[in-house]
């Protein structure tokens, strides 16, 4: 049966109109189990999920040979239905730590072209990858604890940990929203963030050598 999409507007009015499918809640970060106090989902990513999306293909297949696979990070997700009006909430701790010279991330994704998000850092350091679809321009952010990201329809996003400690941070995002790997397994963000050994700041941006020349992001100066 094909559900046209006024008809399923129609099927999200409906369920909203049903209050017993609202009930409002609070949630707790638990420190001590690093996870929320409620989610409906758990997620675990370790290198060897991330194998494609590290610049540094030969490290991550000598430390998978050596039998290790370090968790990058893990996440939290409480899923509403997937109806119009309905938000999900996110919570990620990325693990500090290095494949070759590039930090800890998560894989990033894009969302649909009509699907905003938030971050919020809540204890961290870290770089936010933000890749606008269209242009390709390339916005880097820097966050700490405290910094509240909005992250515009049409921007693919990445998160990378640039300090010593785990960076966690919370997201907001549509409910009923789409995530699309599949453009950055093939050819990754326009930036990598790295190790920076000859300065103060431990981290440098650099353009992303696998991206083929034609497609050259512009990158411009991170946002503090
Ligand atoms: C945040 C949100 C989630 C996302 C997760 C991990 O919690 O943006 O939607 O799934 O981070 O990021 P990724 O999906 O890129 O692995
Ligand atoms: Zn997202």
């Amino acid at each position: 049966m094909v559900i046209t999409q006024s008809k399923k507007r129609f099927l999200d009015e409906i369920y909203l109109m049903k209050d017993s499918n609202l009930s409002p809640f609070v949630v707790k970060f638990n420190k001590t189990l690093k996870e929320l106090s409620f989610y409906t989902k758990k997620s675990v990513r370790k290198l060897s999920d991330l194998k494609e999306y590290f610049y540094d293909e030969n490290t991550v297949k000598k430390i998978l040979e050596k039998g290790n696979d370090p968790e990058i990070y893990s996440f939290c997700d409480i899923e509403r239905p997937k109806v119009v009006g309905e938000l999900n909430l996110g919570w990620t701790q990325i693990n500090p730590g290095l494949i070759g010279n590039e930090f800890y991330m998560t894989k990033g994704h894009f969302h649909g072209p009509n699907e905003a998000e938030i971050y919020f850092c809540q204890e961290g350091e870290g770089i936010l990858i933000l890749e606008n679809q269209k242009t390709r321009i390339i916005h880097p952010m820097y966050i700490t604890e405290s910094s509240i990201a909005y992250i515009s329809p049409g921007f693919g996003h990445r998160v990378v940990n640039v300090g010593k400690l785990p960076l966690i941070f919370i997201a907001i995002y549509l409910a009923n929203s789409t995530h699309d790997y599949e453009k950055v397994k093939r050819e990754g963000f326009g930036i990598l963030v790295v190790r920076n050994q000859s300065s103060r700041i431990p981290y440098k941006i650099i353009p992303n050598p696998k991206r083929d020349k034609e497609n050259l992001s512009q990158i411009l100066p991170l946002k503090q």
